[in-house]
């Protein structure tokens, strides 16, 4: 079954394994099965070294300095948002460097709402969000008087359509919502709900921290206003991310940060701000893990979105047959993994899911137990918690059998009997 499938995709994941030291790590006496890359994915030899690199040679702060070094560090970070933007389908003047996608939606709710929202505007939301899509709103919405309103997702984890065209009817002034889901891995319809969010008169925010790692996006075609999403989860170091923004909506803005290279000029009482995007990039940026950003980006596009999507899925699709079948195991969201990414959320009927990824982690199994800060959704899906394993492009479908064979160990500690 293992050679087969891969062979079948012509996908050499031994050859990226072989790029991840971390993967040779044992943990508990087991080799490392790394399954909570929802979370943040692992890091390539490749990232590692530009960071290395980076500082032994060509440390130097960036925009600013007229020496050889500080040219090296601007030109090198300045290749690296030209990667990432391009690996988005954007420009790089739409592309600001933020810590992570938490920060690119603040740097929305802040800059453009705060400046745009007033008392009885519409804000639409998902129950879907993620609570880094969810808090800032909350915040400006206190702030502006805004109104909060969250479309539903249907039994089968999808977004309600018809919720979604009652809530435009409101005529939003902003619809944020996640690309794909960490709990349900849902690719949401995001070409049709700008489309229809745009006619209602509404921005549009994208929330891509699950999306840009594990599938091509475009945010041309897409058509949105706004898409954030986070290095740390595509191979990158972490405290890099990236927001795009439609060009006019980033010159219109006002700042979110004040301070150095922000600014044109700076009298005693007001100042004028750089072009974009640095006027959002306030102070000594994020250098060197903006460079490994760049190429982070670089490693994913050599072996290709497409054929990153497709192996993910095939992983999915295995995990998915493999826990369809035992009885005492309730699986989240659709089960059709043409239209999730690789990830699934699951519980046992009678263990908690803090219990199992306890007792996975003894054979070296890593999965994420808890809400998955989506509070909204648990209560929805009236959990406190699930399990959830989500995969990326150096799994294997042996680890999604190792993973489902320490699920007996599961049933063991907690003498359920007959799970298959
Ligand atoms: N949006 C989604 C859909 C996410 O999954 C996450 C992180 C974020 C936003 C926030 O990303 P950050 O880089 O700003 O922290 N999700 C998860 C997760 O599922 N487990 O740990 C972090």
């Amino acid at each position: 079954m293992t050679t087969s499938l891969q062979t079948q995709l012509k996908y050499d994941v031994e050859v990226i394994r072989a790029d991840f030291p971390i993967l040779q790590r044992r943990v508990n006496g087991h080799p490392l099965v790394y399954l909570d890359n929802a979370a943040t994915s692992q890091k390539p030899r490749q990232v590692i070294e530009a960071l290395v690199r980076y500082y032994e040679f060509s440390n130097a702060n960036v925009h600013r300095g007229l020496h050889t070094l500080a040219e090296e560090s601007t030109e090198a970070y300045e290749s690296a948002r030209a990667k990432v933007a391009r690996f988005i389908g954007a420009e790089p003047e739409s592309l600001v460097f933020t810590r992570n996608t938490t920060e690119a939606i603040n740097l929305v709710a802040y800059a453009w709402g705060l400046a745009n929202l007033k008392p009885g505007d519409h804000i639409v939301l998902t129950d879907m969000e993620h609570h880094s899509n969810i808090v800032p709103w909350q915040l400006v919405a206190q702030r502006t008087g805004a109104q909060l309103h969250y479309v539903p997702f249907t039994p089968e984890g999808e977004l309600d359509m018809e919720a979604l065209n009652d809530a435009l009817d409101l005529q939003p002034k902003l619809v944020a919502v996640v690309h794909v889901s960490n709990v349900l891995g849902t690719v949401n319809p995001v070409e049709e709900i700008t489309r229809k969010a745009h006619l209602a008169g509404a921005k549009v925010l994208i929330d891509g921290a699950q999306a840009v790692p594990h599938k091509p996006v475009d945010v041309a075609s897409i058509g949105c206003d706004f898409y954030a999403f986070s290095g740390h989860k595509m191979l990158a170091p972490t405290g890099i991310g990236a927001l795009y923004a439609r060009r006019e909506l980033l010159e219109e803005m006002p700042p979110f940060m004040g301070g150095g290279s922000m600014i044109r000029r700076v009298t005693h009482l007001s100042s004028t701000w750089a072009d974009i995007p640095t006027k959002f990039e306030a102070g000594t940026p994020n250098i060197a893990d903006g460079i490994a950003f760049g190429v982070a980006v670089d490693y994913l596009q050599r072996i290709g979105m497409e054929a990153i999507q497709q192996y993910e899925q095939q992983l999915t699709a295995e995990a998915l047959r493999l826990l369809e079948a035992q009885e005492d195991i309730v699986i989240y969201g659709s089960r059709d993994p043409q239209r999730r990414c690789g990830l699934v959320s699951f519980n046992f009927k009678h263990v908690h899911p803090h219990d199992v990824a306890q007792i996975l982690d003894a054979r070296g199994i890593a999965i994420r137990a808890g809400h998955h800060c989506c509070q909204l959704m648990m209560r929805r899906l009236d959990v406190a918690a699930t399990a959830r394993a989500s995969f990326y492009l150096y799994n294997t479908v042996a680890e999604i059998h190792a993973f489902i064979e320490a699920l007996d160990d599961v049933r063991k500690v907690f003498g359920i009997h007959g799970g298959r």
